[in-house]
């Protein structure tokens, strides 16, 4: 496809120079983005030796010469424990990197020597590309700063449905007796805060994604502070604000609404303000298959979260001028990730279903005229794809080793192609195993279609 004429010209006068770009790895609690970021460095360091990456033309063409991590912007946040995750999964046996618990950054130097190297151009070429992990738990929160306490309490009220009602049983019994005009009681606040935190955890266990606040369920040094005693007031009306708004000061009302307003500023904002905001380009990663397992309520619940999700980002064109000021993510992937759990021919269909999963945040960015492309990929890929033939006819399988141990030779499922009807999981539903990841024979780790992806992260950097 040919390109508009501004962006050769601007492709003419970039080709080759260093240049620096913010990636925002987007994704819920565990749909796999320590993984997705170990596999990148990983492959990124092995490129143009052991590392398979033939989608991405500047590999295929020999241009690209490895990357190395170099000194990070921000000195006072954690390093990204690639190291870490790496001996893990050299480990006897292989392991998964640990859950992510806190923030960490990686800044990459990625070297490559640009595809026609001309007058005056440098040999080789910088790409310093700036990433950084974070529990995704708290990422769920980034919706929070669109509401104020009341309009927040609404919304939580109209989450979910029956199954999830049910783990909040017991805090739905004790705040239904509460008088937001009443006077605060620490001691009750703090157990009702329990109570609703209990709740979201439980949500969680269940395959719930859309939990709000995100600190609630993972506080880091917040634990036992009282910025984390709060909890929305079920029942309240739009209507009723005027009235709410006058109540004193140590009613209930107004304290958790104090509270509220003190999780915003000084636990959610920062976080935005220091980690999520100028982007250049995004990937969402959303781990379809593990909610097509859950089934119907947890799934719709994850399409939810990932929608009032997405509108915290900034998305848009970015001229010459306005990158200068505020990047803007110009380009983003979605990716279905783990799709080393179902058999290659099954991939399609995990990619339009992934597509109706965010059917809505695509019209959007798709009215905004930014290019998305969507995918599934594995970051580390734990099963082989086999073909198995029984009395005569062939079928495809795959041979994977299990948490526990046991080498199994197993058909998942068919993936549907778009939101399964009600009777798809009483009928069938989908089930797999969860894998461990293989022994390493290479340096670099195996993995589906991480070429792809970089590819679109990135590679129009590369030339
Ligand atoms: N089979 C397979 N499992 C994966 C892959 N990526 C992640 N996982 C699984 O998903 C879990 C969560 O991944 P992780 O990267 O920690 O998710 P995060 O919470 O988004 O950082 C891992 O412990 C693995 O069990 C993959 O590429 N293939
Ligand atoms: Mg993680």
């Amino acid at each position: 496809m040919r390109q508009p004429l501004h962006r050769e010209l601007y492709n003419l006068l970039e080709r080759g120079r260093d240049r620096q770009l913010r990636l925002a790895v987007t994704g819920l609690s565990r749909a796999g983005k320590t993984a997705f970021l170990t596999s990148l460095v990983n492959q990124l360091r092995h490129a143009g030796l052991e590392a398979r990456l033939d989608l991405l033309p500047a590999a295929r063409e020999g241009r690209l010469l490895g990357a190395q991590r170099i000194e990070q912007q921000d000195l006072g946040i954690p390093r990204f424990p690639y190291d870490q995750a790496m001996a893990a999964l050299d480990a006897i046996p292989p392991r998964w990197p640990d859950p992510t618990r806190g923030i960490s950054e990686l800044r990459l130097e990625v070297r490559y020597r640009p595809a026609r190297s001309g007058w005056r151009q440098p040999e080789t070429a910088r790409l310093t590309l700036d990433l950084f992990d974070y529990p995704g738990e708290w990422l769920l929160d980034l919706p929070l700063l669109q509401h104020d306490f009341l309009s927040w309490s609404q919304a939580q009220a109209r989450v979910g449905g029956e199954q999830r009602q049910a783990m909040f049983s017991q805090w739905h019994q004790a705040v239904a007796a509460l008088d937001p005009a009443g006077d605060s009681d620490e001691a009750q606040l703090a157990e009702l805060a329990e109570q609703y935190a209990d709740g979201l955890r439980r949500a969680k266990v269940a395959g719930f994604s859309n939990l709000q606040p995100g600190r609630f369920l993972l506080p880091g040094e917040l634990e036992g502070a009282p910025v984390l005693q709060f909890f929305p007031l079920p029942g309240l009306d739009e209507s009723q604000r005027n009235e709410l708004e006058a109540l004193p000061a140590h009613s209930l009302y107004a304290t958790l609404a104090k509270r509220f307003r003190y999780y915003q500023q000084h636990v959610v904002k920062p976080f935005y303000r220091d980690h999520f905001r100028h982007f250049d380009r995004q990937i969402v990663l959303v781990d379809v298959l593990g909610a097509l397992n859950a089934g119907p309520e947890r799934f719709e619940d994850l399409s939810h979260a990932l929608r009032l999700l997405m509108q915290s980002f900034d998305y848009g064109k970015r001229s010459l001028l306005s990158r200068l000021f505020a990047p803007r993510i110009d380009r983003l992937t979605i990716a279905a990730t783990k799709a080393d759990h179902v058999t290659p021919e099954q991939h399609p269909n995990l990619v339009s279903l992934l597509e109706s999963l965010l059917a809505e945040p695509l019209q959007d960015l798709r009215f905004a005229d930014i290019p998305v492309k969507a995918l599934s990929l594995a970051a580390i890929r734990a099963t082989q794809a086999r073909e198995v033939t029984q009395q005569g006819r062939s079928s495809a399988a795959l041979r994977g080793t299990t948490l526990e141990g046991e080498e199994v030779l197993v058909y998942p499922g068919d993936v549907p192609q778009r939101l399964p009807p009600a009777n798809f999981w009483q009928r069938q539903g989908f089930d797999f195993p969860l894998f461990r990841p293989v022994e390493r024979h290479t340096a670099a780790l195996d993995h589906i279609r991480m070429d792809a992806a970089i590819d679109w992260l990135f590679g129009d950097k590369l030339i």
